[in-house]
């Protein structure tokens, strides 16, 4: 399936494993990548000695391109992105802010530019700024979110753009990539999907968490603290929740609890204070499979429907 994506990243499938903080790690990254998509290591707000590292792991197990996703709001954004000109990287996307500060050093490095975006203001700067693409993101998406859904957005930030759009937010079959095409993506992002891949190296507990999933069991919490985040449902998210919904949890108090919050879940499947991020599709997935039968699967599915 040819787009301007694969012509841009020089890879098989238009499909790119989301950036996932604490959770797209080498292991995950390099597979997605030798399954035909582009992997993706989260920088998230990690120190850059651990991003220099998991790199070159990820140069040790593939030689197709794969990408850093740089998290804005890390206090290390600026070594991160640095960091990304030094190693070569060949693509480059970001969440969490704007970062077009960062565009034009990108850019002179060769470095792909791939934005998320939650909305068509940020995506009409973004194309201005240079950016080779975005990533037009859904509010059914995992972690930190924007309002509007993904079939709402992703339609009119094609139309308001003249770069190639990747649709995320909801998608994790051939179902979604094909309806994304026809809301005129040329490419996908999934996040989710991934939490179930065998070679996804989160907690045993987070993946069950993910295959027991139904469709409702996913809540946003922190919308009043300006960083709305969709995670499973469990007793600690619920807590936060309510304490967000009845006042009993101020703002700061809220921010305190969920401080090293992902970290919890990803590394100790800490139920009491770990915030599982997952996207609301998290419903449809029940299996845990290799990178490679995922993509294949997810792209054969799609092609048939689409009639390539
Ligand atoms: O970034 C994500 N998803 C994430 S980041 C994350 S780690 C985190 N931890 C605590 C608080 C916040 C984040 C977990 N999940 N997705 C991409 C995304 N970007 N979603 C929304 C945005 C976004 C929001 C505002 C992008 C730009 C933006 O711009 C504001 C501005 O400066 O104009």
């Amino acid at each position: 399936m040819k787009t301007r994506i694969t012509e841009l990243l020089g890879c098989e499938y238009p499909l790119i494993q989301g950036g996932m903080a604490w959770i797209a790690e080498h292991t995950l990254a390099s597979a997605v990548s030798n399954a035909g998509g582009i992997g993706l290591i989260a920088g998230g707000s990690a120190p850059i000695d651990y991003l220099r590292d998991q790199i070159k792991k990820c140069k040790e197990k593939t030689d197709k391109p794969f990408g850093v996703n740089i998290m804005l709001m890390s206090p290390n954004a600026d070594d991160l992105a640095q960091l990304c000109i030094d190693e070569k990287i060949a693509v480059v996307t970001t969440g969490a802010g704007n970062p077009a500060k960062y565009i034009p050093a990108w850019k002179e490095a060769g470095i792909k530019v791939i934005p998320v975006i939650p909305s068509v203001a940020l995506a009409k700067r973004m194309e201005r700024a240079g950016a080779d693409a975005v990533v037009a993101e859904g509010t059914e998406s995992g972690g930190h979110i924007g309002e509007n859904t993904t079939m709402c957005l992703v339609p009119q930030v094609v139309d308001a753009l003249e770069i190639p759009v990747i649709a995320a937010g909801g998608i994790a079959d051939g179902r979604g990539v094909a309806a994304s095409f026809m809301l005129g993506a040329e490419g996908v992002q999934i996040g989710t999907r991934f939490l179930a891949a065998e070679e996804c190296q989160i907690n045993p507990i987070y993946k069950e968490l993910i295959l027991k999933a139904k469709d409702t069991d996913s809540v946003v919490t922190g919308r009043y603290t300006g960083h709305p985040c969709r995670n499973i449902k469990t007793k600690f998210s619920k807590k936060l929740a309510s304490g967000e919904k009845d006042g009993s949890l101020t703002p700061d108090e809220f921010e305190e609890l969920t401080l090293g919050s992902l970290r919890k879940a990803v590394q100790d499947g800490n139920l009491d204070e770990g915030s599982f991020l997952c996207g609301a599709i998290a419903g449809m997935i029940n299996n845990i499979n290799p990178c490679n039968e995922i993509v294949r699967e997810i792209m054969e599915q799609a092609e048939k429907l689409l009639g390539k």
